[in-house]
């Protein structure tokens, strides 16, 4: 992993991971991809960490989109090998076991959207302008941007987007859903951290098979998914944390959580 590309700092069951090549606003080339991938994985087994937060170095951007400059040249192998190294990166997130947070801190364009579509949710800065360029390169969006964008906000605002290229404001795609809550620039990062901080006070346990009920039950049948959500609650009666979670309350006392 090439340390400079991102940048990860971990304290009080927060992990931040910042993505940091601000000299081009943090777009999205294979090594930075790499980069990015091995970071989470590092996250996801570290039991100090509760909670990720996953925001852009530099003043601009979030992420302005995979790399144009590595695109260009590239075959229809390549763009299909770079598209499915991205979805690959995709979908980890959406696998790990953490929540992650997007702080979109500025631009958020094409991969860098479908990035941040790909966290648990999404809080960005005033400044931020969101959107899917591709189709102004010729080419589509690649890293699961069709997929996600249209379960996230309905197939007619993502035809919109995808098929305009045009840019949202924050505050826009705060109305559309996209985004949860918009701040000033320097609130943005307290604000983020303030959430994951009551996040990571909660059991992990708990809140680990919460994200996989929704994520995999997005994906199921209506009552598969209910059957999934089942299952899992049955699981979390055997850890510690339910005792704990359930004694604690009735002893009107804060729990003292083990993650186990
Ligand atoms: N790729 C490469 N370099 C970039 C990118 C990018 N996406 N975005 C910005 N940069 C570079 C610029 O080239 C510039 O570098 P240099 O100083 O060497 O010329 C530097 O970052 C600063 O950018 P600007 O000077 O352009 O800054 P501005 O403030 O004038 O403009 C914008 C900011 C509006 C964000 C502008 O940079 C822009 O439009 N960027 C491109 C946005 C875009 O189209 N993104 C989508 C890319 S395609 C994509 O994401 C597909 C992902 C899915 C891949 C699927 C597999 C193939």
């Amino acid at each position: 992993m090439d340390a400079k590309l991102v940048l990860t700092e971990v304290a009080e069951g927060i992990g931040v991971l910042t993505i940091n090549r601000p000299e081009s606003l943090n777009a999205l080339n294979t090594k930075v991809v790499e980069a990015i991938e091995a970071a989470l994985q590092a996250l996801e087994i570290d039991p100090q960490v509760k909670v990720v937060i996953l925001t852009g170095a530099g003043e601009k951007a979030f992420v302005a989109g995979g790399d144009i400059k590595e695109m260009v040249s590239m075959d229809p192998p390549a763009g299909q090998a770079f598209a499915r190294r991205g979805q690959q990166m995709i979908l980890f997130v959406e696998k790990m076991s953490k929540p992650v947070l997007a702080a979109v801190n500025g631009y958020a364009l094409g991969g860098g959207l479908e990035l941040a579509l790909a966290c648990d949710f999404i809080y960005a800065s005033e400044k931020a302008r969101l959107g899917l360029p591709e189709v102004t390169l010729g080419i589509m969006p690649g890293f699961g941007g069709t997929q996600n964008l249209a379960r996230l906000i309905g197939p007619n605002r993502a035809r919109e987007l995808v098929y305009s290229g045009k840019q949202v404001s924050a505050e826009q795609a705060r109305e559309w859903g996209i985004v949860n809550a918009v701040f000033p620039p320097d609130e943005l990062m307290p604000a983020v951290r303030e959430i994951a901080g009551r996040i990571a006070r909660n059991g992990s346990l708990a809140v680990g098979r919460a994200k996989a009920a929704i994520v995999t039950g997005l994906n199921m049948s209506k009552e598969d998914g209910f059957r999934y959500e089942a299952a899992l609650f049955g699981l979390l009666f055997a850890t510690e944390d339910q005792r704990e979670g359930m004694q604690a309350f009735i002893e009107k006392r804060a729990a003292g959580f083990k993650d186990k």
